[in-house]
């Protein structure tokens, strides 16, 4: 006979007091050294009635011995007297025992708070259904508890990260320059955000004076004037799926009068439209699918923080991308060729020297030997006598050397391609 549970509440439980192993709470008795082991009876269903108290054999056997159940009536081996007495105690236990499963089982009903999810969409059922397998006189018969269903909620949280690979170089004054962020729905749900910038930081040697903020509209994570949009508070704030991401884009100017080497921080902020808090704030319909919105460990918002770096000489950098898809479009879908171009320029009074740009080659893309140039002139791969290379510098890095710039020197572009895997 398999036991099918052993939750209390399906109200199905050995003799042996353990109906409250559910909650982690035993009720107290340890199991009594009784008769011998083959006959210690356990007590199936007595939710059902207790006049249908099934004894039975609680020793496991092969799945291929038929179950051996005992009725407790006089067609069975047993003798009556005894067997009723019996089913008398095991009532008495019963009764005990399910008051004592209520008392175990409060707690856990009352601590129950909103359902919590890591990655299950907000708004998906969850569903249990325990099942319970028992024979009486050698006729099997299944018992189902009713159904608990549960709707996940929405788990508001959120991750914002300062993309630049260091410090952005400025110059002393200097316009618009940018600080590239990506911010990524870390909840399980759509959602909205706010953002705002922050530049009145201490620990630094100058505030840069905010300008606007950009959303990348073409999702390729670079800044591309005239084509991503200007960002405006309750107009259109970004909302993302559970898990997608977004680069933003913020520019400052930077002050005149600073000294090389001053350090001016950039301070983005995001904030969950649809609530923010303590973690565990909950917003009662305000959720995906009409379910209830909970606050993450984030609290619903989050901020990061990039540093601008005065320098002498500063070196822009300016990477676009052009797509051709197999199709003939411009989607970058599976086989579509990306050719990157980077425009190195230099602003402001001295020579920057030893100038390498270096660029790691985009995830799930290849790229296709030989497209690697310079001012349309072609480099070769290979690490050698040539400006460049693709991985003899650096592994799946194109590097290029561009030697001494001056605000004087020409803007410098470098192209190669990938294709997406
Ligand atoms: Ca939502
Ligand atoms: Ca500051
Ligand atoms: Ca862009
Ligand atoms: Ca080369």
């Amino acid at each position: 006979m398999r036991m099918a549970t052993k939750s209390c509440n399906t109200q199905t439980f050995p003799e042996r007091d353990t109906c409250c192993e559910a909650s982690g709470r035993p009720c107290g008795r340890a199991a009594a050294p009784s008769r011998p082991a083959p006959r210690r009876p356990r007590i199936t269903n007595l939710a059902r009635s207790a006049r249908q108290a099934v004894v039975s054999p609680v020793r496991s056997r092969p799945e291929n011995n038929p179950p051996q159940a005992h009725r407790v009536d006089a067609a069975t081996s047993w003798p009556v007297r005894p067997c009723v007495e019996a089913v008398n105690r095991l009532k008495r236990r019963f009764w005990n025992c399910r008051w004592r499963y209520a008392l175990c089982l409060l707690p856990a009903l009352c601590l129950q708070g909103p359902v919590l999810a890591t990655g299950t969409g907000a708004g998906t059922s969850i569903s249990n259904t325990a099942t319970t397998d028992y024979v009486i006189a050698g006729n099997g018969s299944t018992i189902s508890s009713n159904t608990v269903t549960l709707r996940v909620d929405e788990k508001l949280d959120m991750n914002l990260a300062w993309q630049d690979a260091g410090n952005v170089s400025v110059n002393t004054p200097d316009n618009d320059r940018v600080m590239s962020y990506l911010l990524t729905n870390t909840g399980n749900g759509n959602d909205s955000y706010t953002l705002g910038v922050q530049n009145s930081l201490g620990g630094d040697q100058f505030d840069p004076v905010f300008v606007d903020i950009y959303l990348d509209a073409n999702g390729d994570g670079i800044f591309n004037p005239g084509t991503d949009i200007p960002y405006s508070a309750g107009i259109n704030d970004p909302a993302l799926d559970a898990d997608a991401s977004l680069a933003i884009f913020v520019r400052n100017t930077i002050p005149a009068g600073l000294n090389n080497g001053d350090l001016g921080d950039n301070r983005l902020t995001a904030t969950s439209r649809t609530g923010s808090g303590l973690p565990g704030t909950a917003f009662a319909n305000a959720g995906d699918n009409g379910t209830t919105a909970v606050v993450g460990t984030s609290g619903g918002t989050d901020n990061t923080t990039g540093t601008y770096a005065v320098s002498g000489t500063s070196i822009a950098l300016l990477k676009s991308v052009v797509i051709a898809d197999p199709s003939g479009g411009t989607r970058p879908v599976p086989g579509a060729t990306m050719t990157y171009s980077i425009d190195a320029s230099a602003a402001g009074t001295a020579t920057a020297s030893g100038v390498v740009i270096t660029d790691p080659l985009p995830a799930n893309t290849t790229y296709s030997a030989g497209t690697l140039s310079l001012n349309a002139a072609p480099l070769t791969d290979g690490a050698d006598a040539d400006a460049g290379d693709v991985g003899g510098t650096t592994p799946n890095t194109v590097t290029v050397y561009l030697g001494d710039l001056t605000p004087a020197s020409p803007v410098q572009t470098i192209a190669f391609e990938v294709i997406i895997n």
